[in-house]
């Protein structure tokens, strides 16, 4: 059984960019809803069920046919969403250092001109999905709740979720405003922990 992990902060931690109600109803009803829905689809194979996520996404095309979709849109939501989490925090936001620093400036130039990039491309994405910043510096999106492992691709260093969930009540449609609030609370700290594994 797969089980809804606690926000790593308060409700209105990040409350000043993205507010206690988008959290609470962010992380308690959406991110459950994959989780029950999950779970629901895996309920007649008990095998699968205790395996984790991430296994069954990089093997989705070996898991038997009934459960595919269900495994990749709300097994794909529960993994991307517990990593979205982490990827904020309270004290985040600025520039990353060090090692990862010194990699988004050796592809984009300058940090400023990563966000720029990452920015554009999380704009671009037509009705939901997310964007990725890629272990080799690529920046990519996907729509839905598609992940990256299902395509055999290391998994993301950082993610940013456009659908509109995360952000309607706070900024309506201006999924610009809400990107621009999102850079304040980025968790350079645990981003850079990937990279360095
Ligand atoms: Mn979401």
């Amino acid at each position: 059984m797969f089980t809804l992990p606690n926000l790593p902060y308060d409700y209105d931690a990040l409350g000043k960019y993205i507010s206690k109600d988008i959290m609470q109803l962010h992380h308690d009803k959406h991110h459950q809803t994959y989780v029950d829905k999950l779970n629901a689809a895996l309920a007649p194979f008990p095998e699968l069920a205790n395996d984790q996520v991430g296994h069954l996404l990089r093997d989705l095309n070996t898991l038997p046919e009934e459960v595919r979709v269900a495994v990749r849109n709300h097994g794909g939501g529960h993994y991307n969403h517990s990593l979205f989490w982490e990827w904020m925090s309270p004290n985040g936001g600025g520039e990353p250092t060090g090692e990862l620093a010194a990699a988004i400036v050796e592809r984009y130039g300058s940090f400023q001109a990563f966000v720029d990039e990452f920015t554009t491309k999380s704009l671009a994405v037509f009705g939901s999905g997310w964007t990725w910043l890629q272990r080799n510096m690529d920046i990519m999106t996907t729509p839905n709740q598609d992940s990256l492992v299902t395509q055999g691709l290391p998994a993301p260093l950082l993610g940013l979720d456009v659908w509109e969930h995360a952000y309607y009540l706070d900024y309506k449609n201006k999924r610009d405003d809400y990107i621009k609030a999102w850079w304040n609370v980025v968790n350079w700290d645990y981003v850079a922990e990937r990279y360095k594994k």
